[in-house]
C-alpha cells in the first residue's frame, strides 16, 4: 500500500511510548502538534510539515509499519520479540520504555519445584510465543493461556500457576501479593522502520537516522 510520498508516517501507541518519544521527537524538529489526551484524533501532525503522527495501538505497531501504511514506528521489544520483526529494519535501541519480562507466581506457588521435577506448569500470559519459547529452553512443560490484559489475576483466581508479564517498579506484582520467579529478558523500545522507504525515503529517513543515533547515543542506555 502506497503511502503519502512527500512526507512520513510514523506510527505510535498512546501512553508511555507517546510519553516517552515526546522528548526525543522534539529534538528531531518533530514535535507533535496535540496529544492524544486532549483530542480523540488518530492522526497528529508535528513541527516538521509533512511528518504525521498515527495513534494505534502498541501491539499493531509493527503490522502497520511492515505493511508501509507507516514508514516508521516505536515498538517495544516485548512486541517486536512476539510477532517477529520479519521485513521491518530496527536501526535504533531508543533505550525508553524501559522494563522485564518476567516469570510471576504466588509466594506459595513452589516454582523451583515444579519445573525441577517434570511437571507441567499453566502460564498465563499476553505473549505465548515468548512463554513457549522461554519454557521450551528450560526444558519446562507448560500449558499456555493467552490473555489480552490484567495478567496478574490469573494466579490470584487459579486460573493459572504463573504468568509472563511485564514489571517496571513491580509495584503491581506486590499489590497483587506475586513474586518475580524468573528474568526472561530486559525491554526497552526501538524505532522500526519499513524496507521499501527506506530506499524511496531515504532522503527522508536517513537525516532522521542520523539524528536519532546522536540523540540515543548522548542519553544512558
Ligand atoms: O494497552 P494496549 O493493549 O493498547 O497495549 P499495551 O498495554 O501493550 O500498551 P502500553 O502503552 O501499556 O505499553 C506499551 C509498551 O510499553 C509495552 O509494549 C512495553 O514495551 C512498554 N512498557 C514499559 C510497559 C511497561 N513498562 C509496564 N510496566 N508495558 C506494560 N507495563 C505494565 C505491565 O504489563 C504490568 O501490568 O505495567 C504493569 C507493571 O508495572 P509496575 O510498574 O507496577 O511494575
Ligand atoms: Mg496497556
Amino acid at each position: 500500500m502506497a503511502n503519502e510520498m512527500r512526507g512520513l508516517t510514523l506510527a505510535l501507541s498512546k501512553g508511555r511510548i507517546f510519553d516517552d518519544t515526546f522528548p526525543i521527537l522534539t529534538k528531531l524538529g518533530m514535535e507533535p502538534l496535540g496529544s492524544p489526551e486532549a483530542s480523540r484524533k488518530l492522526v497528529i501532525q508535528t513541527k516538521q510539515s509533512g511528518t504525521r503522527i498515527v495513534l494505534i495501538r502498541a501491539s499493531d505497531v509493527p503490522t502497520y509499519v511492515r505493511h508501509g501504511a507507516a514508514d516508521f514506528g516505536i515498538a517495544g521489544k516485548d512486541v517486536l520479540v512476539e510477532q517477529g520483526a520479519e521485513g521491518l529494519y530496527q536501526p535504533v535501541d531508543l533505550g525508553i520504555a524501559k522494563c522485564r519480562m518476567v516469570v510471576a507466581a504466588r509466594a506459595d506457588f513452589d516454582y523451583l519445584g515444579s519445573v525441577q521435577h517434570g511437571g507441567r506448569i499453566t502460564v498465563a500470559t499476553k505473549y505465548p510465543n515468548i512463554a513457549r519459547n522461554h519454557f521450551s529452553a528450560k526444558g519446562v512443560q507448560v500449558n499456555i493461556i493467552k490473555l489480552y490484559g490484567s495478567m496478574e489475576l490469573a494466579p490470584i483466581v487459579g486460573l493459572s500457576d504463573v504468568i509472563v508479564d511485564l514489571v517496571s517498579t513491580g509495584a503491581t506484582l506486590k499489590a497483587n501479593n506475586l513474586l518475580e520467579v524468573e528474568d526472561i529478558m530486559p525491554i526497552s523500545a526501538r524505532m522500526v522502520v519499513n524496507r521499501t522507504a527506506l530506499t524511496t525515503k531515504g532522503y527522508l529517513l536517513e537525516p532522521v537516522l542520523r539524528k536519532l543515533e546522536i540523540i540515543t547515543n548522548s542519553i544512558s542506555l
